[in-house]
């Protein structure tokens, strides 16, 4: 029991990737707040020896948490969004953030690009089609070619010129929307986020969540995508103006979404389970073995490194 004692304590939010729950636990003695009957009781009892917090971008960190939490003097989070972690109060602290840039680029740029041809082709309302045996009694319809169509992004970031480069190569436009225009990008950049959205076929939102783009795609966005228009989203539920977007897709207003990440996850707006225009998926953008494993060894990375030497591999 000494030994135990005498390693850092850490406090682990949420559920995490078994294989770094187990290397944290082999290393640390790890709290698990999820778990605890009574979780102000637990925080109560062991708050006060916490030195640092394991999370991930969707458990995150709230201030209220570090409060609770004197000793704290980092966050390590799975997953590269950290607008679930309040970092206005880790620094008004002094406590170090780490997130995991970078190993996931690949494969949420292939998730938006999933959603985006599956959309435009009809790929999972094909699937429904001939699962119901509704090919007996005719075609499926006509959907939309992607070649020569122009596939707006807005958040032009590793992620979305990955996006970028996905498209191109079946031979779309690629225009794009930041906060600033990239001088070394071959895109169209428009300043004004509607002419984008105006301009495109595809919307892609590859940006971050978080109070500076909350609500950005709302109503106004969406008409000037118009009917037939796509909204692809795998960047944070927050973003959109759900009920909006809802509106929209139900009124014919909008011509379809690829939804990977909704406002208040796991809840799913019921109103657009039944549309056929509409594909689903459980926020899984880098949900793969390969890099749900790299990005468990980023977060592990950090921890060791903090514990060395007071850095972080990659911070926030
Ligand atoms: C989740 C993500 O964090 O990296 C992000 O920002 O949205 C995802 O990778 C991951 O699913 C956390 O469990």
């Amino acid at each position: 029991m000494a030994e135990q004692n005498q390693r850092p304590l850490l406090l682990q939010v949420g559920p995490l990737l078994p294989a770094l729950q187990d290397a944290l636990e082999t290393r640390y003695e790890v709290l698990r707040l999820w778990e605890a009957p009574d979780q102000s009781e637990l925080l109560a009892a062991r708050g006060q020896d916490v030195v640092a917090v394991v999370t991930s971008g969707v458990h995150g960190a709230t201030r209220e948490l570090m409060s609770a939490l004197p000793a704290l003097a980092a966050v390590f989070s799975f997953g590269v969004g950290y607008d679930s972690i309040d970092i206005a109060a880790a620094r008004d602290r002094g406590v170090l953030v780490s997130n995991t840039p970078g190993v996931l680029d690949d494969c949420v740029a292939d998730t938006a690009f999933a959603l985006l041809i599956d959309v435009a082709r009809g790929i999972s309302a094909a699937d429904r089609f001939v699962r119901r045996g509704d090919w007996r009694q005719g075609k499926f319809p006509l959907t939309s070619r992607l070649a020569g169509k122009t596939c707006g992004i807005v958040g032009l970031g590793n992620i979305g010129k990955g996006i970028a480069r996905r498209v191109e190569a079946f031979g779309m436009e690629v225009a794009y929307h930041g906060r600033h225009r990239q001088p070394d990008v071959p895109y169209r950049y428009h300043a004004d986020l509607e002419a984008l959205a105006e301009a495109a076929d595809f919307l892609v939102l590859s940006l971050p969540g978080g109070p500076a783009t909350d609500g950005l795609i709302d109503a106004r966005i969406l008409a000037a995508l118009g009917p037939r228009g796509y909204l692809i989203n795998i960047a944070r539920g927050s973003v959109v103006d759900e009920p909006a977007l809802v509106a929209a897709l139900r009124s014919g207003a909008l011509g379809g979404a690829g939804l990977d990440v909704f406002a208040e996850e796991p809840e799913v707006p019921t109103a657009l389970l039944t549309l056929d225009n509409v594909v689903l998926t459980p926020h899984l953008g880098s949900g793969t073995h390969e890099t749900r494993q790299a990005m468990a060894d980023l977060v592990l990375a950090n921890v060791e490194r903090y514990f060395t030497n007071g850095t972080l591999v990659t911070p926030v």
